[in-house]
């Protein structure tokens, strides 16, 4: 049942607004005390107000203010009924402090009825638009989230963590224009595990997946901002290098075979020596016209190093 609060410090306006109201059928909650009338609406939520303007200690006009000015009770809505303020500039500072509407005693009670009915529907709607809003809004964070997810997943290797394929790409693709554009190096290293295939036939794929998750980790270390690290197929690693010559990032995949050579796997029983081989490549001196001469020049510098005997660097 619906809640009307009833506000009048005179009892026998008081009493006969809340007969009305009951007659009605609606709930009523009543004080003729104003300065109670914001702790009532605070702890019950009457979907409705109904106060006198002219009381001691409070006035009607302040009730409304201060129950405006609170979280809680700001969408309760508030009829103004009053037989001394009565005047259109009475109604104006009424409906401008907030109330919806405005009612002249002595009251209707016909009127008093509609306009009580019509504010209750209006409230009902506007909580109703409002519950709607907040599912909206909440839906669209849900799917914000969702598409975050999805993309992140989508440029993800499941197995490593890494980057994959289809974002080293993306990135190869933009860094090799930008480097262009900026005249900027642009470092490509293409990282291969030596002998991987035995690590496999040997040990099995369950171990093959730890070695290259162990790998990835001792790859990852050290990175810069800016710098991108994809697993680009099987056992084979792509980092880029945006603002470094090969020079530098000979040194940079020297530091990393090393440390992957002296990194050894161990699970349990089992311990692996594991190396890995790099060939790396960069844009300067026109020699890769596009990002797909670039990763060739690096896998073919990559298989140089495999040629060489494996374990080392080759630019
Ligand atoms: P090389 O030193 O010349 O690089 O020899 P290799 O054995 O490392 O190279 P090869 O290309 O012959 O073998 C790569 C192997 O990597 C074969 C394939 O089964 C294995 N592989 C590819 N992807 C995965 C994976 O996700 N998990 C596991 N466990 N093995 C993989
Ligand atoms: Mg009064
Ligand atoms: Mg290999
Ligand atoms: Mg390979």
């Amino acid at each position: 049942m619906q809640q009307i609060l009833v506000v009048d410090d005179e009892l026998e306006h008081l009493n006969a607004l809340c007969e009305l109201l009951q007659g009605g059928g609606y709930q009523v909650l009543r004080t003729s005390r104003p300065e109670r009338a914001l702790a009532i609406a605070e702890s019950q939520r009457p979907d409705l107000v109904i106060t006198d303007w002219d009381m001691p200690g409070l006035s009607g006009i302040e009730l409304i203010r201060q129950l405006k000015a609170h979280p809680a009770t700001r969408d309760i809505p508030v009829i103004m009924c009053t037989g001394s303020m009565t005047t259109a500039a009475h109604l104006e500072t009424a409906l401008q402090a907030g109330a919806v509407d405005y009612v002249r005693k002595p009251v209707e009670p016909i009127e008093l009825r509609a306009r009580t009915r019509s504010m209750l529907q209006l409230a009902a709607s506007y909580r109703q638009i409002l519950a709607k809003e907040q599912e909206l809004a909440r839906q669209n964070e849900l799917l914000n989230q969702q598409k975050q997810e999805l993309h992140q997943a989508a440029i993800t290797d499941r197995l490593t963590g890494l980057h994959n394929r289809a974002y080293l790409v993306d990135q190869l693709s933009r860094e090799f224009s930008n480097s262009r554009r900026y005249g900027r190096p642009l470092s490509c290293l293409l990282l291969d595990i030596d002998h991987f295939k035995s690590v496999n036939d040997r040990h099995g794929h369950l171990v093959g997946d730890a070695v290259l998750r162990h790998t990835a980790q001792l790859l990852s270390r050290g990175l810069r901002r800016g710098d991108v690290l994809a697993r680009y197929g099987g056992e084979e690693f792509v980092l880029l290098l945006p603002g470094t010559p090969a020079a530098s990032a000979q040194a940079l995949a020297e530091s990393l075979r090393a440390s992957v050579a002296q990194a050894v796997w161990v699970q349990g029983e089992l311990s692996l020596p594991l190396t890995i081989s790099i060939g790396v490549a960069d844009n300067l001196a026109g020699q890769a016209e596009d990002e797909t001469a670039l990763l060739r020049h690096a896998d073919a510098a990559l298989y140089a190093a495999k040629r060489q005997g494996r374990n080392r660097v080759v630019v």
